[in-house]
């Protein structure tokens, strides 16, 4: 088969809730991530009733990213980044959401950011809506419990498409948009009362986010019709713990409640098996008329996905692994797990490639891959991270053979992430997967210097070759 293609798009990945910080700076809005408390490994993060004084929180600030671009971006394009994922928070551009007008000193933030990736040949790649909603949304409307998200949604991409139409080309609807049905916190704001039905409301809302998907890609292609419009999904690639068919069968359900989102936004409907799946959960969802015709014109160019770990289905009911993470899964006996319970399968993201292409046969884009550690820097100033280096160089080993031997059509690698930053599920700073090392600790203090790590010189020489080095 053919070698990654030579505009193949080597980069990483970062979100605007983990690194920007400045979360109340320049006109910007309270963001659903500002209201998380930090957890620890082994709990999640708790989500707050609005921000309270005088707690630290680590995202408020970030490694202050906001006021570090130029430093930043210039140490990307050392390493040689081709793109560089990061997302908008929505709340700089519309502080409560639901205004008609943006607040202009965010846009201008971003117009700046993109001008000085570009200055590097550095094609951003953006998510428009990465784990955090404008908080006001949730306390006026509950979030995407309401229909109403749509248009607030659609109209916020509106903005970006017209204000970024020269500067982005590829773009990303929402972050991992099935996580909703692991935690529908985190990822869409939204809490689950006590007696309330989990399902619908996870189903209803993600209908929500689906159809604003659907919109936005129409919208965008109408605006300006070179964009690449994806979706992003984790990909919870799930084997069965045995060759006992029940292991099997619920092997194939665990994966079906994912594939019901990525076949709405590729295939453009919800398929007789995703109706009948909803049934079974007793989930009635209420689909305006219009609903089905937007979902069918509003598929995507690409296929986004995060790529961690792979998991283990098991039909005797076995205790889940690890606490801290929203994957269901038994330990895998044949895989090392991280220090944060992730269980590390380079193979399993050839098999994923190999399984998203032969169900959609759209080209594939790898949004996030990496390894969260505790690095340790040495007297003076190295950072070795070998593990991480091993983690990455094995995956992209994968990853060049799903393309090569298997025929995959992949745009681009981006692993998670080019510098330090706030961990997602945690909310704290320790658990690191940067190739950059940024100094700031768990109770927010440091310099906020960046170090490069060795993995940094290493990812540098694994672009400069195209993959033949690794
Ligand atoms: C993904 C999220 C990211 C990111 C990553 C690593 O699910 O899209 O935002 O943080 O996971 O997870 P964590 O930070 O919890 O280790």
């Amino acid at each position: 088969m053919g070698k990654l293609p030579e505009n193949f798009m080597w980069g990483g990945a970062v979100a605007a809730n983990q690194l920007e910080g400045a979360w109340n700076i320049d006109g910007k809005g309270i963001s659903t991530a500002d209201c998380m408390s930090a957890g620890s490994v082994h709990r999640q993060r708790e989500y707050t009733d609005g921000v309270l004084d005088g707690r630290y929180y680590p995202n408020h600030e970030g490694i202050d990213f906001y006021h570090h671009y130029k430093e930043d971006i210039a140490l990307l394009a050392e390493m040689g980044l081709k793109c560089f994922r990061t997302s908008i928070a929505w709340t700089r551009i519309f502080p409560e959401g639901d205004e008609l007008e943006p607040n202009e000193k965010g846009l201008q933030f971003y117009d700046a950011l993109f001008d000085e990736c570009l200055k590097y040949g550095i094609e951003p790649v953006v998510t428009i809506s990465h784990y955090e909603t404008p908080y006001a949304l949730v306390k006026k409307y509950g979030s995407w419990k309401n229909r109403k998200l749509i248009d607030f949604y659609v109209h916020y991409c509106e903005v970006l498409f017209h204000r970024f139409r020269n500067k982005v080309k590829y773009w990303m609807t929402f972050n991992e948009i099935n996580c909703i049905v692991l935690n529908p916190t985190i990822p869409a704001g939204i809490r689950i009362g006590e007696g309330e039905n989990f399902n619908q409301i996870v189903f209803q809302a993600a209908h929500h986010e689906l159809v604003a998907s659907a919109k936005a890609v129409k919208l965008g292609h109408a605006i300006n019709p070179e964009f690449k419009i994806g979706m992003m999904m984790i990909y919870p690639l799930t084997y069965t713990e045995t060759c006992n068919p029940e292991d099997a069968l619920l092997q194939m359900k665990m994966m079906d409640l994912h594939l019901m989102f990525s076949d709405v936004q590729v295939r453009g409907y919800y398929t007789r098996k995703a109706k009948k799946q909803l049934k079974e959960k007793q989930v009635i969802l209420h689909i305006e008329p219009d609903d089905e015709k937007i979902l069918h014109e509003g598929t995507v160019d690409f296929l986004g996905f995060s790529y961690y770990m792979s998991n283990v289905a098991s039909a005797k009911g076995q205790k889940p692994m690890t606490e801290g993470n929203m994957l269901q899964s038994i330990r895998n006996p044949y895989l090392e797990i991280s220090d944060w319970g992730w269980q590390i399968d380079p193979v399993g993201l050839r098999l994923s490639l190999n399984q998203l292409y032969d169900r959609y046969q759209i080209p594939l884009f790898i949004a996030e891959n990496g390894l969260g550690a505790q690095d340790h820097i040495e007297s003076d100033g190295s950072i070795h991270d070998p593990y991480r280096i091993n983690y990455l160089k094995d995956h992209i080993v994968q990853m060049i053979k799903a393309v090569e031997e298997d025929g995959v059509e992949l745009l681009g690698y981006t692993p998670w992430s080019c510098l330090d930053l706030i961990s997602a599920s945690t909310g704290e700073m320790k658990k690191r997967y940067g190739f950059i090392y940024v100094d700031r600790d768990n109770e927010g203090k440091g310099t906020l210097q960046r170090s490069k790590k060795d993995s940094f010189y290493w990812y540098k020489q694994v672009i400069a070759t195209h993959g033949e080095k690794l």
